[in-house]
């Protein structure tokens, strides 16, 4: 394989301008290609090899090898490789002693985005115990489902979530769970401190016996999913699927010597895995941040001369909401990586903050496929790529978007999309490319595996996520299946709706959905939407961009005018109650707008209105 990429390599070198005519993007995929081979030959040897190295495995090496290099920066402290191996000894220490902890017994961590999370965190893997990363945002049952899921019989938070672990103690003690707070004291029944058990201890390394039975397939962490749709679900992520999203920062370019910038969650595979070990992986230095914040954003990328950034979601766009400075450009970041931002965006923030790479990746923690745009193609999320479909074979198929189910033919097979056609994103499951799945939820397993796709017996991963191949080989993310809708027989891309409601000068944010209206079939489009700082809705220039761009069964016919817009820990938007809630002005407080074709305009919605849309006077 190798020899015949450097006989590749050879040769388009030697016909360099002709082949940057016909293809150009060349350089770009064979630098890739040729990053991704070498650490497929890595995770290969680490799979090969009879004691597993483990992502504790590199920092520890890290520890060793510049034990001074500082790993952690938080809130003015610094915390180097060589300290936060010595608090994450005293960890698994103490731990060890108090709760018994074998290899294998899951523990659960409930905590916010501090440096004990990753000291944490180090000391279970220490004693080979997997951790589920709870979101530190759910509360109650939400929280209870979340944490039973993993099988954890031990808890671990601090005092700021003390409040919503309480809620719950009385459940958790039932069931015989261990509480643990990192303070130093605790007079709450059924919750033991830790911070003065974990001072008390020994800072003296740990034998590698204490897992010496965890292998590349054993389960590492138990990631959740955000839960745009229903409940949060456990992803079970393995050592082989940690080190696999370690790669990406080395398969970007980013060295030891870049500072990575977390502003995400660590309880998410962006923040932790990407993030993270990602870090460790290159063996640099992290400035950790208790939340994202966009006013202070660039201030801390200047301060701690920050080369990459990572993004998620609408955080870009609220990067670029910000007000504009003369220093926007002045700072060292070169780098973004993230998934989520629209095209407009990105346009936007590169004219505004520089020359900056971006990264836009498409990846699901559970899923068995993802991409990345390594050229410099804005809005692509990544690109075809023959080396990786080999290793990883994936397609595009047809779906149905009415009935939620892909199209097959006479023979019951599924049909590829033609290029250019948006198509069901489906990834072969192999040995290779395994699909894991959720902890403890058979049923939810299932309904993401495909059967007989393109041949009787073969199984796919269903991505759920809807995507589009160009003729340059481009891949372009298009709507998560359920979010795209069906209104007068064609099919509406949500996402792509939004991208023309912000166009308009005084729509901040835009949340597009579609909604059941009585006696008619399919959904129409609505749009939740907030408005930019000091702007009111401006009835006839949103209604002419919508028109203008927009075919008539695409456009929004009711807008709801929000204050904020309900997102998820990672910045994704919460559709699922305004799906519910529809346009019913009786029911609903906030402002509401319907396209009227008649009047130009959007008008404001009224119960007159709504009851000439139910008699049918008004014809939708
Ligand atoms: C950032 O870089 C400048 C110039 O290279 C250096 O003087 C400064 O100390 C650095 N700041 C930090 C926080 O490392
Ligand atoms: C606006 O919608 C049209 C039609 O769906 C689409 O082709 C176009 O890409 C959208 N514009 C943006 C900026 O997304
Ligand atoms: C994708 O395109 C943008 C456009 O600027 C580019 O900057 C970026 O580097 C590309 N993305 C990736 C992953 O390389």
């Amino acid at each position: 394989m190798y020899m015949w990429f450097t006989v590749l390599a050879g040769l388009a070198l030697l016909s360099l301008p002709v082949i940057t005519t016909l293809f150009p993007y060349w350089a770009a995929d064979l630098t890739y290609i040729l990053r991704s081979l070498r650490l497929g030959v890595r995770l290969i040897k680490y799979k090969k090899s009879k004691s597993f190295y483990s992502i504790l495995d590199c920092f520890l090496d890290a520890a060793k090898r510049h034990p001074d290099k500082i790993f952690l920066r938080f809130e003015g402290r610094d915390f180097s490789y060589g300290d936060v191996d010595q608090r994450s000894n005293k960890v698994a220490r103490a731990l060890q002693a108090a709760a018994r902890l074998q290899e294998g017994d899951a523990v659960a961590l409930f905590l916010p985005n501090e440096p004990s999370f990753v000291w944490i965190w180090l000391g279970l893997s220490k004693l080979g115990c997997p951790s589920a990363l709870l979101n530190f945002n759910i509360r109650s049952r939400s929280l209870l489902h979340c944490f039973s899921c993993s099988g954890a019989k031990v808890i671990i938070t601090s005092p700021e979530l003390q409040d919503a672990v309480e809620e719950v103690l009385p459940t958790l003690r039932e069931q015989g769970i261990s509480v643990y707070i990192l303070s130093d004291s605790c007079s709450v029944q059924g919750i033991q401190s830790l911070s003065d058990k974990i001072s008390k201890a020994s800072d003296q390394p740990l034998s590698r016996d204490l897992r010496a039975n965890i292998n590349i397939k054993s389960t590492a962490l138990y990631i959740y999913t955000s839960g745009t749709t229903g409940s949060p679900k456990a992803a079970v992520v393995t050592h082989e699927r940690v080190w696999a999203a370690s790669f990406i920062q080395a398969a970007c370019g980013i060295t030891a010597d870049d500072i990575f910038y977390i502003n995400l969650p660590l309880y998410h595979s962006a923040g932790f895995l990407i993030g993270l070990s990602g870090a460790i992986e290159r063996g640099m230095t992290v400035v950790l941040k208790r939340k994202f914040s966009a006013s202070q954003f660039w201030d801390d990328c200047r301060k701690y001369n920050v080369t990459v950034v990572q993004y998620i979601g609408e955080t870009m766009r609220y990067l670029c909401n910000t007000p504009k400075r003369d220093n926007d450009k002045s700072h060292k970041v070169k780098m973004a990586i993230g998934n989520g931002v629209r095209e407009d965006i990105w346009s936007e923030f590169l004219n505004r903050f520089g020359a900056i790479q971006v990264r836009e990746l498409y990846a699901a923690t559970e899923g068995n496929i993802g991409f990345i745009n390594y050229t410099s193609k804005i809005g692509a999320v990544g690109r075809l790529n023959f080396v990786h479909r080999l290793f990883f074979p994936y397609t595009l198929i047809k779906f149905d978007i009415e009935n939620e189910e892909p199209v097959r033919n006479s023979e019951g097979l599924c049909i590829e999309a033609a290029r250019g056609e948006t198509g069901l994103l489906v990834g072969k499951i192999t040995k290779r490319s395994p699909f894991i799945g959720y902890a403890g939820n058979q049923k939810q397993n299932e309904k993401k595996r495909l059967h007989n796709v393109m041949k009787k017996g073969d199984m796919y991963f269903n991505t759920g996520d809807l995507l589009r191949f160009d003729h340059e080989n481009f891949v372009y993310f298009m709507d998560r299946v359920g979010d795209t809708f069906r209104w007068k027989g064609e099919n509406v891309a949500t996402s792509e709706v939004a991208d023309n409601l912000t166009k308009a000068h005084c729509i901040f944010e835009a949340n597009v959905y579609g909604v059941e209206v009585k006696g008619h079939e399919g959904r129409i489009g609505m749009a939740a939407i907030t408005l930019k700082e000091g702007e009111d809705f401006d009835c006839s220039d949103v209604y002419k961009q919508v028109v203008d761009n927009l075919p008539g069964y695409a456009r929004p016919r009711f807008i709801r005018i929000q204050p904020c817009l309900e997102m998820t820990g990672t910045f994704k938007m919460r559709k699922v109650r305004l799906v519910q809630e529809g346009f019913d002005p009786a029911q609903i407080e906030d402002r509401l707008y319907f396209l009227d074709p008649e009047r130009k305009s959007y008008v404001p919605l009224t119960e007159e209105i709504n009851r000439a849309i139910a008699s049918k006077e008004i014809k939708l």
